[in-house]
């Protein structure tokens, strides 16, 4: 077997910047690489999870113009954990004004989880931007995929981790966990905020790798990620992402058949079960399709990491 890719080295970008967004947000960007090198941008997790400093290093630094954003609330934008003026049509109109601010024709769009469903949604609204899609984990917001993660079927992987998802929320709210959560994360008990919203991000935390990593789950119970992480994600979710309908990405995938694709997969990502990364790949044939026989969800998962540095290799 050939050995596994690494990401690239860490890297400091060459431009960090503010660029003032309708709905008076301030989104946070930065540019790393080559400046004349091609465009990607990678867009991260959540949503609400913020830029990771890590996702440069999935391109050669070389060889690529890297842009990473925080989007709307969240990381180093403004206001945080803002929820008004905040909609999945709202992040892909601020890809469009941070690509033309950045002068840039077209780009190749990288991301995976929440990063994914953006990619999807931005490439079948701006087609012609995009120069190729890098998907990994692959999330399209459907109630199926929601009912699984909060409500009943990843429960029954992590019952340990689950119990404290439930601890918060009193047995006769449990029946609509996504409302209950609403209510608290969006109260005004500060404190009740709080507590919601570390329960609500450790989940996630302590459920995305193939193997449990300690520190990582400290970092989703951090006050700051987590309220951020929390409100915002809970307010992406019960509005069903804004899609017209359950099944909008993949019933319009059709319209992205000339845009070369990547779609990597972990087999054991719980967070979000490769069902839908196997329905996407039906409904787009010319895609590489990558299934990580050992990878749960995260973007450093090794067997992950592996699949899209050779991606990104290979594109650039
Ligand atoms: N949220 C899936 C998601 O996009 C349901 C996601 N999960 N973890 C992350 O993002 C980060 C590690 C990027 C925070």
């Amino acid at each position: 077997m050939t050995e596994k890719r690494q990401l690239y080295p860490s890297i400091d970008p060459y431009e960090t910047g503010v660029l003032k967004v309708a709905g008076g947000h301030e989104i946070y960007y930065e540019q790393s690489g080559n400046p004349a090198g091609k465009a990607a941008v990678y867009l991260h997790g959540g949503p609400g999870g913020g830029c990771d400093p890590r996702q440069r290093r999935v391109f050669d630094p070389k060889k690529y113009r890297i842009i990473l954003f925080d989007q709307r609330g969240c990381g180093r934008s403004k206001p945080f954990a803002s929820l008004e003026h905040n909609t999945t049509w709202d992040l892909v109109a601020d890809m469009e004004r941070l690509r033309e601010h950045l002068g840039i024709e077209d780009w190749q769009v990288c991301g995976g989880s929440w990063g994914s469903t953006l990619a999807l949604a931005y490439a079948q609204t701006h087609t012609g931007r995009v120069s190729e899609l890098v998907l990994r984990g692959i999330f399209t917001l459907r109630k199926s995929e929601l009912d699984w993660y909060y409500q009943s079927g990843a429960s029954r992987i992590f019952p340990d981790e689950w119990e404290k998802f439930l601890a918060p929320i009193p047995e006769d709210e449990r029946g609509n966990l996504m409302q209950a959560y609403y209510d608290r994360l969006t109260g005004d008990d500060q404190a009740v905020q709080i507590e919601a919203a570390r329960a609500w991000s450790m989940w996630e935390g302590s459920t995305i790798n193939l193997y449990q990593r300690p520190g990582q789950i400290e970092h989703f119970g951090s006050e700051k990620f987590a309220v951020a992480f929390a409100r915002i994600e809970c307010h992406y979710f019960i509005n069903g992402g804004w899609f017209e309908t359950d099944n909008w990405l993949i019933d319009n995938a059709g319209v992205l058949k000339d845009i070369p694709a990547v779609i990597v997969q972990g087999r054991y990502d719980v967070c979000t079960p490769m069902a839908t990364a196997w329905d996407l790949h039906k409904v787009m044939p010319d895609a590489e399709f990558s299934v990580i026989p050992d990878a749960g969800h995260a973007f450093d998962e090794p067997g992950i990491a592996d699949a899209l540095v050779r991606a990104t290799d290979r594109f650039a």
